[in-house]
């Protein structure tokens, strides 16, 4: 079956392993199987949801689109593009914004985390994201999203926002609901400082991730530092609760060997956290390692990358602006 693929990352700076594990790594999987069309977007307009410095905001753009084609999208194959080019998605998110109802957004978990104690604060942007996120996937009828599973409530919104505008409108399967496709083995990456917070882009602790920019010697550091606990490595799936790096450094290292939780366990168990964590730095090195070098490499043009985000744009156009067109006449405009 020929299934039409949509996602985005968000150009905020730091990209993590949690962002290659949980979303890119699996882009590059789909965009390789036989028959799958793949749309891929640096998701600028929700970057802005958070303050943003507008000139770094620019060279995240570009960086993220680098880390992209650095890890094996390929703009022959896949439509690459910024979402900020293609104005029917903050149309979309407009009309779909009155679709969706207020109860529906106050369930978000997201909202809640990123806007903390002060939401009074936060931007309204940040708690009409997962519209515009809904926007970008029915855009282009995408009928699969590969998110990372901190994702997946987002998801079920889109999924509720497309049911009522084709119930709504009276146009049974005119707007596709998608199905998230998420990894496998080990999907929510957690910060290597605290197992129970998710490794994240805007954590102040540049320790508490793996960037994919890192170095070998920096990626080796780091691993060695993660916390972990006083216990011997565990030898069965239930000596896990309760330890959540440790669970979390093995969920890494099962992601990036493509196998199960319980596998890992058994390579490991009897043996010291020292050489694990020696085993796991060179894996994660032997994935990020080739990535960095090639981010920094694709950055020294700047020209080529606008020109793949410019012309994938022109191709992302013609479908959404399309798909528009066909939404507002259903609406009575
Ligand atoms: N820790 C994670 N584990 C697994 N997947 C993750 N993703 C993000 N963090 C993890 C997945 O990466 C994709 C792109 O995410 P995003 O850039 O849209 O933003 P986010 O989910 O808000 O990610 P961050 O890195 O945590 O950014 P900040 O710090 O700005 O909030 C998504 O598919 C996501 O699931």
């Amino acid at each position: 079956m020929t299934k039409k693929i949509f996602s985005g990352v968000q150009p905020s700076g730091n990209l993590h392993l949690g962002n290659y594990i949980g979303a890119i790594k699996n882009f590059v999987d789909l965009q390789n199987q036989k028959g799958n069309q793949c749309v891929y977007c640096v998701v600028d307009l929700h970057a802005i949801t958070l303050r943003q410095d507008p000139k770094i905001l620019k060279e995240n753009i570009r960086e993220t689109t680098a880390a992209f084609l650095a890890s094996g999208i390929d703009p022959k194959k896949s439509i690459i593009f910024n979402q900020s080019l293609v104005p029917a998605h903050a149309e979309g998110s407009w009309i779909l914004g009155c679709v969706a109802r207020m109860g529906w957004l106050n369930r978000m978990t997201q909202f809640k985390e990123k806007a903390g104690k002060d939401k009074e604060k936060a931007s309204i942007g940040l708690y009409i994201y997962p519209i515009l996120m809904t926007a970008d996937i029915l855009l282009y009828d995408a009928t699969h999203v590969p998110v990372g599973e901190d994702q997946k409530q987002h998801l079920e919104l889109s999924r509720d926002i497309a049911q009522k505008f084709n119930t709504d409108f009276k146009a049974p399967n005119f707007l596709q609901v998608p199905e998230p496709l998420i990894q496998k083995n080990f999907s929510r990456i957690m910060s290597l400082k605290d197992g129970t917070k998710k490794m994240s882009k805007s954590d102040p602790s540049d320790q508490s991730r793996i960037n994919l920019t890192d170095t070998k010697d920096q990626i080796l550091n780091k691993i060695k530092k993660a916390k972990t606990d006083e216990s011997p490595m565990p030898d069965e799936i239930g000596k896990l609760e309760k330890r959540p790096e440790v669970e979390n450094l093995l969920g890494i290292y099962s992601s990036l060997n493509n196998q199960n939780l319980e596998k890992s366990i058994n390579e490991f168990s009897g043996k010291n956290f020292s050489s694990f964590k020696a085993v796991l730095a060179d894996l994660v090195a032997e994935n990020i390692s080739p990535i960095s070098q090639e981010i920094i490499k694709l950055l020294q043009n700047k020209d080529y990358i606008d020109k793949i985000l410019k012309e994938g744009a022109e191709k992302a156009d013609k479908q959404a602006s399309q798909k528009i067109n066909e939404i507002k006449k259903i609406i009575g405009f």
